[in-house]
């Protein structure tokens, strides 16, 4: 069975083909009363997009958002929203010589063992293509979480192989073409990206996001836990391996007086819960961290079987990323944002007449 929706009272649907003649996405339960035009999708689909850089797939598309339903005069209207994006740079005949053949690592494999056929072309729904409908689809959460509750969601790269950031600061995360906190680091890192798209290979990066000012009590034990969902959520994006949220693998070498943070009218001192106990918001900033696998589809000859189970050697020809990565930090804040509305609506939905029972305990990060 095929399963393209998530969310429970905001759910989203996505559909459509790398190379077929449309991506979209229909957004069911979004409240009515808020203001969405098409250039609203603009800045993060292009934060999102290929051919932005060198370092990126050269595939130029123009990622422009049609609105077909669910917004009136500009306003949503509590109807479904669908959301659509024509794909205009498709280049499918790269694809031909490798229809018959499996590449090492990439999904081309699974989905015809399930399904019995697919469609060769870019990697049909397995495609990074496939995430501009998420970044779509948030910009409305984003925009609902902000101008409701404050909230904002932010990610960055903090890892690419095994380059890892000296320093932090905010305002360069923007100001670069790999979403890096540390500014004194792009030249080296330009360097290494160079180096590695003329040798053929690909490398995997972290990407960390984190959301700040949400309240505590969001999440619905058990089965709904806050950080479950949103480690399905990451799962979801294709290419991603590895989800921690807080601490994360390190909490397993931590000691109990470690790992705790400690709490005082003042607020928390530390937060290894990455803002989440009991699958529940704590009031500190939600934190996860996102491993992305090398790319699969490489010029490089690999050993491999044929449709036929006949051994051959791959070649894959195009226009690919080397470091898929670099571009999800939009993607990574894109799940959270849309778990996070719709938790939100689910503790409204169970819990909005609970009201303060006690005081809250300042947020942030510490
Ligand atoms: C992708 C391969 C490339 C990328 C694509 C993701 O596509 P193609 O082979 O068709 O040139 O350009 O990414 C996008 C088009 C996008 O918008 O993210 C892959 O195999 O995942």
């Amino acid at each position: 069975m095929s399963d393209n929706s998530f969310g429970r009272l905001l759910r989203v649907t996505t559909f459509g083909e790398s190379h077929g003649p449309a991506i979209g996405c229909v957004i069911d339960g979004c409240p009515p009363g808020i203001a969405i035009a098409p250039e609203d999708f603009r800045a993060d689909l292009d934060r999102r997009a290929t051919g932005k850089s060198r370092h990126t797939s050269q595939r130029h598309e123009a990622d422009e958002v049609e609105i077909l339903s669910g917004v009136y005069e500009g306003i949503t209207t509590g109807t479904p929203i669908g959301l659509l994006v024509r794909n205009t740079d498709a280049r499918s005949k790269d694809y031909s010589k490798i229809a018959e053949q499996f590449r090492p690592g990439h999904a081309d494999y699974t989905y015809l063992h399930k399904y019995g056929r697919r469609d060769p072309r870019g990697g049909g729904r397995s495609s990074a293509r496939e995430t501009t409908m998420r970044v779509a689809a948030a910009v409305i959460a984003k925009k609902w979480l902000r101008d409701r509750h404050g909230i904002t969601v932010q990610a960055h790269v903090s890892q690419i192989a095994d380059i890892r950031p000296r320093g932090f600061d905010v305002a360069a995360i923007e100001g670069n073409p790999f979403f890096w906190p540390d500014a004194s680091q792009v030249a080296e890192i330009e360097a290494f990206m160079d180096a590695l798209r003329k040798s053929g290979d690909s490398v995997g990066a972290r990407v960390d996001v984190v959301a700040r000012n949400v309240p505590p009590g969001w999440g619905e034990p058990i089965y709904g836990k806050l950080d479950a969902e949103i480690a399905a959520a990451m799962m979801s994006i294709n290419a991603v391996k590895g989800v921690e949220i807080g601490a994360g693998f390190a909490a397993v070498a931590q000691r109990g007086t470690e790992h705790r943070d400690l709490m005082s009218p003042a607020g928390f001192a530390s937060n290894h819960a990455g803002g989440i106990l009991g699958g529940i918001s704590s009031g500190q900033d939600i934190t996860c961290s996102v491993a992305f696998k090398p790319t699969s589809s490489l010029r490089l000859p690999g050993a491999t079987v044929d449709t036929a189970g006949q051994p051959v050697e791959v070649i894959t020809t195009g226009r690919h990323d080397p470091c898929v990565g670099l571009r999800a930090p939009p993607i990574c804040e894109a799940m959270l944002a849309l778990v996070l509305m719709d938790q939100a609506l689910r503790h409204r939905a169970q819990c909005g007449d609970v009201g303060v029972v006690l005081p809250v305990v300042p947020g942030g990060g510490a």
